[in-house]
């Protein structure tokens, strides 16, 4: 039981990873204590990659362990600057001991304009209205629902059923969606330019930064020096640019 739900996301880790392969991706080199690091108590791990692959000018990658208490997927990709599409976002989380599944996966925009919702988000309409058991119909405590996520946000909070069956076809299709939407969106010029672009993902960072629910678990796992370092310079370092 314990092997069984160590590995709860692991398929679709290796899925993701395959795809930014597939796509000419390679993974930086990352400071030793950010690839690979064990909890402070127990034996816990958690592990990051960091992606360049081409249309993309950032996509991290973390693998979170903690046995029974908890199971995390986290990816977020970042476009081009030359590139106005939403950034990817993905927290999947399996709470083992409770079987608790939380599942965010979402084009993260970067307006909440009609006009950017016609253009990047066909893909993510026709996908959400297939599965109503990740409508989003959920509460939000830590973030805005408004600021950074879509209106098509797939969000559950569920069970094992949900967590082995639903979840894993829907990621794949998530993800293949995404890589759809990253081709087709290099034939058409971007709208928003480049400086906003790159504005609009600084804020990104800076606001995820502030409201990430992690810190606490981080800092309870790894240490206060860690977390912060992790938070700052791993997972949004453009909050502190
Ligand atoms: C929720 N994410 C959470 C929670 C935790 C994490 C502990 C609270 C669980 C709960 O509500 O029961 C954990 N987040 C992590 C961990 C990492 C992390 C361990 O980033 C490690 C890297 N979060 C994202 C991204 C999205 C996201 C990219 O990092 C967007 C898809 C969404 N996470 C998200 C949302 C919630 C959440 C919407 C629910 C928070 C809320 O209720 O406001």
């Amino acid at each position: 039981m314990r092997l069984m739900q160590g590995l709860m996301f692991d398929p679709l880790l290796d899925q993701l990873h395959f795809g930014l392969k597939q796509r000419g991706g390679v993974t930086l080199p990352l400071p030793e204590a950010f690839a690979s690091k064990k909890t402070l108590r127990a034996d816990g791990l958690i592990q990051s990659w960091l992606w360049k692959v081409p249309g993309f000018r950032r996509w991290r990658v973390t693998r979170l362990d903690l046995g029974q208490s908890l199971q995390v997927l986290n990816s977020v990709a970042y476009p081009d600057y030359t590139n106005d599409q939403p950034l990817m976002g993905v927290d999947l989380l399996w709470f083992g001991s409770r079987s608790k599944l939380v599942a965010v996966m979402d084009f993260q925009p970067l307006l909440q304009e009609k006009e950017y919702f016609d253009r990047h988000f066909n893909g993510l309409i026709e996908l959400h209205s297939r599965y109503p058991d990740l409508n989003g119909d959920e509460i939000m405590r830590s973030f805005d629902p408004h600021i950074y996520f879509s209106p098509w946000l797939l969000f559950c909070r569920g069970g094992l059923e949900l967590a082995e069956g639903t979840l894993p076809i829907a990621f794949n299709e998530f993800i293949n969606c995404y890589w759809k939407l990253s081709e087709d969106v290099v034939k058409v010029p971007s709208r928003i330019p480049m400086i906003e672009v790159k504005q609009l993902q600084k804020n990104y960072d800076t606001y995820s930064s502030e409201r990430d629910p992690a810190h606490g678990l981080f800092t309870s796992y790894f240490g206060k020096d860690w977390s912060n370092r992790y938070l700052r310079e791993f997972l949004f370092p453009g909050s502190s640019i």
